[in-house]
């Protein structure tokens, strides 16, 4: 009888819950981008990582669900370095992990924040995640003690980056790389649906931030560095000319604008090695 000599497998529910610092952290690492790399190559690195860009810590049970949202167009040489550092990354502070690319179908200008909104939808659809980072494509953290997990606020990690001279531009900046539990997106309705083109977005959400009550937590100088690729001005990006004036009026348009407004079509979704791939449809410019 097989069975009496077969171990049982461990299940998942016998495994310990993971410390709460993680063993695995080391702090600084460096970020330079190996000028052969190919994606497969990060594939075959990744051989953990589950269909769709999912992991878990094998040996304990992560305390932290996090989903990682990362807008997306014609950046796939981005993207593929990006999940050459992520998902070691990530895997250092054993999180429970999934990484969506939210890729804008079509030439029309890009919308930033309205691809994020999506991704919270998308991302919830497909499990029950306590914590989103919403991360540029061409951002690579720079040290492993930034935890990708959230605060009780708001959080925007990456507050030093190489090419503002690894300090803030300005005190209320959000850009680049923020982390909201689904609570606290719900409670400032979102992002706003409405910056077509660069710029403005991410003051559009820290007016949000403030306007539903909330502070913006932050880790520190030390921890929260960050490399920028460097890039060409995107074509169908341009500087939004409208942007002054919407931040002018996000006070009176908030509660009007935002996650229970937006509109849009999945075109497809599918489970990539190292990533989940949502093409949408967020329309045009009314
Ligand atoms: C700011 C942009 C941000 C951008 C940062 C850093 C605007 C609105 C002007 C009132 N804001 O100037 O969107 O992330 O620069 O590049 O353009």
């Amino acid at each position: 009888n097989l069975s009496l000599i077969v171990k049982p497998a461990m299940r998942e529910e016998d495994l310990p819950f993971c410390p709460e610092k993680s063993p695995l952290i080391s702090g600084p690492f460096r970020v330079t981008f190996p000028p052969m790399l190919t994606m497969a190559e990060v594939e075959q690195k990744n051989t953990f990582v589950r269909a769709g860009g999912r992991y878990k810590p094998p040996d304990c049970e992560s305390t932290h669900r996090t989903a990682i949202i990362i807008p997306h167009r014609n950046r796939e040489h981005h993207l593929k370095y990006l999940l050459y550092f992520l998902h070691p990354f990530l895997q250092r502070q054993q999180l429970n992990y999934g990484i969506y690319i939210i890729h804008q179908a079509g030439n029309y200008t890009f919308n930033r924040a309205k691809l994020l909104n999506v991704g919270f939808k998308e991302a919830m659809k497909d499990e029950d995640w306590r914590c989103m980072f919403y991360h540029d494509v061409d951002l690579i953290p720079e040290d492993d003690r930034n935890l990708y997990t959230c605060d009780k606020y708001p959080k925007h990690a990456s507050i030093a980056m190489d090419k503002f001279g690894y300090k803030l531009p300005y005190k209320t900046y959000f850009g680049g790389v923020s982390a909201l539990t689904p609570e606290q997106y719900m409670k400032m309705n979102g992002f706003p649906n409405n910056y077509w083109g660069w710029g403005g977005e991410d003051d559009d959400i820290a007016i949000r931030v403030a306007l539903s009550g909330m502070l913006i937590s932050r880790p520190s100088v030390q921890v929260g560095r960050y490399k920028m690729i460097k890039h060409e001005h995107d074509k169908g990006n341009e500087e939004n000319p409208k942007r002054f004036n919407l931040l002018a009026k996000t006070r009176r348009t908030w509660k009007q604008d935002g996650m229970n407004t937006m509109e849009y079509e999945v075109l497809s979704k599918e489970f990539r090695p190292l990533y989940t791939n949502i093409t949408v449809d967020i329309g045009s410019e009314k």
